[in-house]
């Protein structure tokens, strides 16, 4: 995709484009809890968005997209959404520099990407997180990453009108080769955690299907925490968002919290403990206890929280029939995309034969295999 990203560059405008990457995310655990400050395990993965660029002297953005074969041109200076279009993520990210103070000119771009569409490794991260990389280093600006993913976030949210936490840009900024990220959503920060799988691997294995309702029943899910965290506040008066409550408070939150809310409360409050416990379980190298949290975390977003989907459930608890299985979950913001798995690597091809027949014979879909390794966040490329 690099050598494309250039060749492309140089036929489309007879220029050597400075190159930018930004990865897409997995995570390991912590599930709906970003955006209640609390903690969340992400790491990034070799596929990502490729970004090629260079000044034009001009007022003029003129950028080429290789997925979607199509040009786009605004004018930096003056410019305005087009609802559910690529662009918007260029447009996005130039805007949040410029209201920054960042004096943003005109530009050349191409973009391209290694990420299946649809895949739930947050391609739309890595692209927002690759453009704000490239464009910093085109002008220079010199941009703190921490600053990259918070713009990122926020022309998500401004410009897709998805209400989203900062995990997704965080990691595809932050993220590095061999390690998870345990972030911490309330200071935006994090600690590198190595992770050594030894005879193990993680596998993702792809539904292909995005259910329609994902988008609302995300911002819905949200707004369902900050209504429990309003109420909760007469209780118990310091608390800002889910995660200032504990697992020994639950017996109190159930008690004032109307019947529909609670379980949604329960699984912050109990995903912000796992992924803690997860911490501790890769540091021991307890890799059996890692894979009952990810079952834990699975049936919690599936019963409690409520973001699941026939397909998602079906793969993992088909997955957890097998003993060489030690975890299976759904990953990010559900209702498809995919699963992450930690299985024993010698038993790969089997698993994938078992899983694919049985998902096939279930919903008629040949269901896609993406085996992970962990690699670096976003950087500019030499
Ligand atoms: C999506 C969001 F973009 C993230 O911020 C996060 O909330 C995730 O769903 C669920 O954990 O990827």
């Amino acid at each position: 995709m690099r050598d494309l990203i250039t060749t492309s560059f140089l036929e489309i405008f007879s220029q050597e484009p400075i190159l930018a990457f930004a990865p897409g995310r997995i995570n390991l655990i912590g599930e709906h809890t970003d955006y209640q400050e609390g903690f969340v395990f992400p790491a990034t993965v070799a596929q990502g968005i490729w970004v090629g660029i260079q000044k034009n002297n001009t007022n003029s953005a003129n950028i080429h997209s290789l997925d979607f074969k199509e040009d786009f041109v605004f004018d930096v200076t003056s410019f305005s959404p087009k609802k559910g279009h690529w662009a918007n993520y260029v447009m996005g990210m130039v805007a949040q520099f410029k209201q920054a103070g960042y004096p943003v000119k005109g530009f050349n771009m191409v973009f391209g990407g290694t990420i299946p569409v649809g895949s739930g490794l947050s391609s739309s991260a890595a692209l927002s997180v690759s453009i704000g990389t490239a464009l910093s280093g085109l002008f220079e600006f010199k941009i703190p990453k921490k600053s990259i993913a918070l713009y990122a976030q926020k022309s998500e949210q401004l410009f897709e009108g998805l209400n989203c936490g900062i995990m997704d840009p965080y990691a595809s900024a932050f993220g590095k080769e061999n390690h998870a990220l345990l972030l911490d959503c309330r200071s935006n920060s994090h600690e590198e955690v190595p992770i050594a799988l030894e005879k193990y691997c993680l596998l993702l294995v792809n539904t292909k299907v995005k259910h329609k309702l994902a988008d609302s029943a995300y911002n819905k899910r949200r707004a369902a925490c900050e209504e429990s965290v309003r109420i909760l506040s007469d209780t118990f008066p310091g608390i800002k968002t889910l995660r200032d409550l504990k697992e020994s408070q639950l017996d109190a939150v159930k008690s004032i919290l109307p019947e529909d809310l609670f379980p949604k409360a329960k699984h912050v409050i109990l995903e912000d403990a796992r992924v803690h416990q997860a911490g501790e379980s890769l540091k021991k190298g307890d890799l059996i206890r890692f894979g009952e949290l990810m079952k834990a975390s699975h049936e919690s977003l599936s019963k409690d929280y409520e973001v699941s989907c026939a397909e998602l459930d079906f793969l993992a608890s088909e997955s957890w029939e097998k003993d060489y299985v030690l975890g299976s979950r759904m990953m990010g913001g559900g209702f498809g995309g995919c699963t992450i798995n930690l299985l024993e690597e010698i038993h790969l091809a089997d698993f994938k034969n078992f899983i694919s027949d049985r998902y096939q014979e279930k919903f008629g879909i040949e269901p896609d295999f993406i085996e992970v390794k962990l690699s670096d966040g976003a950087h500019l490329v030499d």
